[in-house]
């Protein structure tokens, strides 16, 4: 399968994140890239460097002064005389306004930011630009061929909304690609999110539309991050009312019972005529995830690749979670394989 990759994903080389009351060193971490193009590589996929899209794109679904503060906190928060790394730990929580926005970097991280694990770092801005570029790539490459395709995306994407980062997500590479679909004249987009973790990002940038049909495969926020998001009685509001569907899971929960929501997300996709499916691949559904808590094994990976080939129609993967990196590049690449093998048999 045709793969999109920016080597500018690797410049975010975060030190820290906070975990279990430390800092340690980031799951979402650049060795993942090496053991996922090495599987790729042996799988004899093309991997292809996108163009710059450039912010146009970012802008059509995140806001204007989000992407600006993204772009100068690293600097600002240096300017200001941290040593650290930039991590936010104050913000408008409930009892104090949140219609304003702090001149102070400190103030701006709260205001900005939607967990306290991510931190920014001195390439974060660069990588999540090449993560964007690459969704694009390969956005664009399916809607012009209708072959599949995979943007190997780092940092990932799910988690960022209009306005705020976290859980290691900067830009909404799913919504830029989404959006970037619709411009090109696709009248319904599904976004299918496997990963582990609720989308809550990109549920809330498409939560009053119709345009875009999002579904999400997760563990229960009311156990595991993030949280606050990704309840089953979420589903859209206003024109987007049915248009946004959840499948919070317990922890432990069996691959035959996924994949039993797997076909209720499916049936949905094409009920609702979406005429291009994007996934977010997160990998992080791997038994072995340190973070996580289904069931994947490996093989599992392939027939959920192969069931997703059934759905007919153009599709492009983008890479999410998964932290597991010794098996990251397997799995990743027996889900896009499964889905080739699918495709190859129509
Ligand atoms: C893209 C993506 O997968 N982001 C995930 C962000 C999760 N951040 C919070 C992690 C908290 C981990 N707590 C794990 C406890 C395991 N015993
Ligand atoms: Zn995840």
């Amino acid at each position: 399968m045709l793969t999109f990759f920016s080597e500018d994903s690797r410049l975010r080389q975060a030190r820290t994140e906070l975990h279990d009351g430390a800092l340690v060193s980031p799951f979402e971490c650049p060795e993942r890239i090496d053991l996922i193009l090495k599987h790729i590589q042996q799988a004899g996929f093309e991997v292809r460097a996108p163009h710059a899209y450039g912010l146009e794109p970012v802008r059509a679904v995140h806001d204007a002064g989000y992407v600006s503060f993204l772009e100068t906190c690293w600097q600002a928060w240096q300017a200001a005389g941290h040593q650290g790394e930039a991590i936010p730990n104050i913000w408008p929580a409930r009892s104090m306004r949140g219609d304003h926005i702090p001149r102070s970097i400190s103030g701006q991280l709260g205001y900005y930011a939607l967990a306290a694990e991510t931190s920014i770092s001195e390439g974060t801005f660069s990588a999540a630009m090449g993560s964007k570029d690459a969704a694009l790539g390969a956005v664009l490459h399916t809607l012009e061929t209708s072959e599949p395709s995979f943007a190997l995306c780092r940092p990932p994407g799910h988690h960022a909304a209009f306005d705020q980062f976290g859980g290691y997500c900067f830009f909404n590479n799913a919504a830029v690609a989404a959006q970037q679909a619709l411009d090109a004249g696709k009248r319904r987009v599904a976004v299918l999110d496997v990963d582990f973790h609720h989308g809550n990002g990109t549920q809330q940038i498409f939560y009053a539309r119709s345009d875009v049909l999002f579904a999400s495969l997760h563990g229960d926020p009311d156990v595991t991050f993030p949280y606050y998001l990704g309840y089953a009685d979420e589903t859209g509001e206003g024109e987007g009312e049915g248009f946004t569907l959840n499948y919070p899971m317990a922890l432990g929960t069996s691959v035959a019972s996924w994949i039993r929501a797997l076909e209720q997300a499916l049936a949905a996709i094409k009920t609702h005529r979406c005429e291009l499916l994007i996934v977010s691949l997160g990998v992080d559904i791997f038994e072995g995830d340190p973070i996580s808590a289904f069931t994947f094994k490996s093989d599992d990976f392939t027939a959920l690749g192969k069931r997703l080939a059934q759905a007919g129609l153009p599709t492009t993967f983008l890479m999410e979670g998964g932290y597991a990196v010794n098996e990251i590049g397997i799995n990743v690449v027996n889900g896009l394989q499964g889905f080739e093998q699918e495709s190859s048999q129509e």
